[in-house]
């Protein structure tokens, strides 16, 4: 694979149930589902592949869960170990390349081209191995290390692209290893389920089931015309996946986000627009700072509300040009914030700052705009700081005023659910 790249998808087996049966050895081997009660009202996160066996899945309410597979153990989940696991797996993963892209907590892309010196240095090959070697040393030294470090199981998948290695990662399943090898591509893909593609949706695999589209092969076969008029600019891109060519860059840290956002809740409602503005300062530079550390600008900008009764609204607008300056999220958070009491003065329980529609963040040499660069250095200087020195080591004069009164880390404690990134992927249902 001289000019190819050497991709693997890592992903743990059962994440939550493996988490669970490494703290208690007496699980295994027996169906268990983590989720909750089986008696509430809510779905399977996960289940062991023992209870697969009963038709039990992720996402099915756990009442249905109890019917198909009475004798299994049901947990009501444990999110902050299961955080710490996929903080100790990230780290093994980040052992082998600086190139990894988190895609979840239990999953990650690591571009390992050009990294046998490391991977020689780690695993015991030639460090001028064939990449492809070098990959499945990589892969069965990470797998080993999950094992004897965390006591769980991960699959990989080894390809030239991120589509075909995570296609690779799930047809390794459970605890294997599969190599997609270069020139292999299309043969890998043409007899699978168009719905096996990352990124194409229940909806785009219905329009193809219409047409009589069923497989990546027939897919691949179809017109590039064809497709730009059934799916738009990104028709082409799944007709070029398809057919196993698949460019897309590991990008470092946790993927590209759709959405960036923070919310929080208050202590007790409150009307007061000081508040409330200072509340925006924090969230616009904790996005703001976001969006520069995933190289993004955000052309939409959304301001939630919900008021002492639960109603709850969202007002968005759409910016001339994209931005990922504090200021320009927090000006026009604040302005539509201002309509918004216009209309419905009522005391605010929750308020959020959204940024959407991100575009990347290529930074032109504006050389019409000196104000604006010099500005944007100035930013960079201080997310440098931040990183640093941590997030309060410097705070602007909206910020020192902190409207939740304890501290950085106050929407994921007041309310569970502060930033979106990368998540949105799949809509995961994690247990209370
Ligand atoms: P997955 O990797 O999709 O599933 P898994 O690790 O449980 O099983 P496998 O990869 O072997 O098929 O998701 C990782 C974790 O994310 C999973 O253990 C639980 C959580 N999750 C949910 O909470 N809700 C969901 O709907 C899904 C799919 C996953
Ligand atoms: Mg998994």
């Amino acid at each position: 694979m001289a000019s190819t790249r050497a991709i693997l998808h890592v992903d743990l087996d059962a994440f939550f149930v493996a988490v669970e049966l490494a703290r208690d050895p007496s699980l295994r081997g027996k169906p268990v589902v983590v989720g909750g009660d089986p008696s509430g009202r809510g779905v399977v996160a996960t289940a062991s592949y023992e209870a697969r066996k009963f038709g039990v899945h992720s996402a099915i309410p756990l009442a249905t869960a109890k019917r198909l597979c009475p004798q299994a153990i049901f947990l009501r989940g444990d999110f902050p170990a299961y955080q710490r696991a996929s903080k100790a797996f990230h780290a093994i993963l980040r052992d082998f390349s600086p190139l990894v892209e988190s895609g979840g907590l239990d999953e990650a892309f690591v571009d390992v081209t050009g990294c046998g010196p490391v991977i020689a240095a780690r695993c015991g090959v030639p460090s001028d191995a064939a990449d492809e070697e070098l990959a499945v040393a990589a892969a069965d030294a990470i797998r080993q290390r999950v094992h004897d470090e965390q006591q769980l199981t991960a699959s990989v998948g080894i390809a030239s692209g991120k589509s075909i290695a995570k296609i690779a990662s799930d047809a390794a399943k459970p605890d294997g290893v599969l190599l997609v090898p270069a020139g292999g591509e299309a043969e890998f893909l043409a007899p699978r389920p168009v719905r096996d593609l990352p990124g194409l949706g229940p909806k785009a695999e219905a329009h193809l089931t219409r047409l009589g589209i069923r497989t990546l092969g027939q897919l691949a076969a179809m017109p590039e015309g064809t497709l730009r008029a059934l799916f738009g600019s990104g028709g082409p891109d799944l007709g070029r996946r398809a057919r196993g060519i698949d460019t897309s860059r590991v990008t470092e840290g946790r993927g590209i986000p759709k959405s960036i956002s923070r919310e929080g809740t208050y202590a007790s409602d409150t009307a007061d627009t000081a508040l409330l503005r200072a509340s925006l300062r924090a969230y616009a530079e904790s996005v703001a700072t976001d969006l520069r550390r995933v190289e993004r600008k955000a052309r939409c900008v959304t301001l939630k509300l919900r008021y002492n009764d639960f109603s709850t609204i969202n007002r968005s607008r759409t910016l001339e040009r994209a931005t990922s300056d504090d200021d320009d999220l927090y000006g026009t958070a604040v302005e539509l914030l201002s309509s918004a009491l216009e209309r419905d003065g009522r005391a605010v329980r929750l308020i959020g700052l959204g940024a959407s529609q991100l575009v990347d963040d290529a930074t032109q040499l504006d050389l019409f705009e000196p104000r604006r660069n010099s500005r944007e250095s100035l930013v960079r200087a201080l997310d440098g700081l931040r990183a640093r020195y941590g997030n309060r080591s410097v705070r602007t004069g909206q910020t020192f005023f902190d409207p939740f009164e304890d501290g950085e880390d106050f929407a994921e404690k007041r309310t569970g659910l502060s930033s979106q990134m990368g998540l949105d992927k799949k809509k995961r249902a994690t247990p209370d």
